[in-house]
């Protein structure tokens, strides 16, 4: 994970400091690419501790089309907690999107699925795309989270909004478009959380998996992560090789996976390192 070491060096050397949306302030860069061999390991950070169960819990969260944060309380996560309403609405974000975005009859449009068949019946196709970023869902930005889920609107406008996959000689790949990024908080969870989607995609359509390629948009530091304990206490620290993800079983299909079948082997990072999060 030495690209993800360089990522923070390059935003504390290199970034421009800025206001944003949460009035915390980061330093920021525009535009950056990663990408990560998946054969060679899985691509969880080292050099502080990540809570893998949260990132699985999510993408199965994720995947199975809910939108509503009690779903997501049910397996013990709480990293959503912050934007929902006081019913769990947290608005059409991700899973909305993915499993059923609204067409104009009234209809929905299973975009994983689409992109799962697809993959299978034309791999050379240059038109495997999944897209969160529905226009028309987008919070209105005079209102807090919390209103934008209340009023039915997404909670957030979608970080990760467009993934892409390619199939190569029986390994597939998937390249992700962020368009925000924070870097310290929320780009180990959404390494993480891409890797592990290409794992079971991959899986589902008896392919290996290849390189997820990261890119990014706005990448950036909130202020109040560039301190001594926080930012450059973890770029102190040395990377340690990569854990293994297996995946136990083979599930029917891609929306019958549980947390139980996900075993990470030989992830030995260093210590947490606590941070604010901006809202
Ligand atoms: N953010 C991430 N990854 C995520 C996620 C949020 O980095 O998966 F949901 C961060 C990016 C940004 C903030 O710092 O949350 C979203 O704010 P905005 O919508 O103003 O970009």
């Amino acid at each position: 994970m030495q690209q993800y070491l360089d990522l923070l060096r390059d935003v504390v050397d290199n970034g421009r400091d800025r206001s944003d949306r949460t009035g915390v302030g980061t330093r920021s860069v525009f535009g950056r690419q990663v990408r990560f061999d998946l054969a060679a390991g899985f691509p969880l950070v080292t050099t502080k501790r990540i809570h893998l169960k949260s990132v699985i819990a999510e993408l199965l969260w994720f995947l199975s089309g809910s939108t509503n944060n009690r779903d997501l309380n049910a397996q013990g996560v709480r990293i959503w907690d912050e934007w929902a309403a006081d019913d769990g609405a947290l608005g059409p974000i991700y899973g909305a999107q993915w499993r059923s975005w609204p067409t104009p009859d009234g209809g929905s449009i299973d975009q994983i699925s689409q992109v799962l068949e697809a993959i299978k019946r034309e791999p050379d196709s240059r038109r495997l795309l999944v897209t969160a970023w529905n226009p028309a869902d987008l919070p209105e930005s005079n209102c807090s989270p919390r209103e934008n889920a209340a009023a039915g609107r997404m909670a957030l406008a979608p970080c990760h909004c467009l993934f892409q996959f390619y199939v190569q000689d029986g390994a597939l790949s998937c390249q992700l478009y962020q368009r925000s990024a924070d870097l310290f908080l929320g780009v180990p969870f959404n390494i993480a959380s891409y890797a592990l989607l290409t794992q079971m995609m991959a899986q589902q359509a008896d392919l290996m998996a290849g390189e997820l390629v990261h890119t990014f948009g706005d990448l950036h530091l909130y202020q109040n992560h560039l301190t001594d304990e926080i930012v450059h206490e973890q770029l102190r620290r040395e990377p340690r090789p990569l854990p293994r993800l297996h995946m136990l079983r083979r599930p029917a299909s891609l929306f019958e996976y549980r947390l139980d079948d996900f075993h990470v082997e030989g992830y030995d990072p260093h210590p947490p390192i606590r941070a604010p999060i901006a809202v």
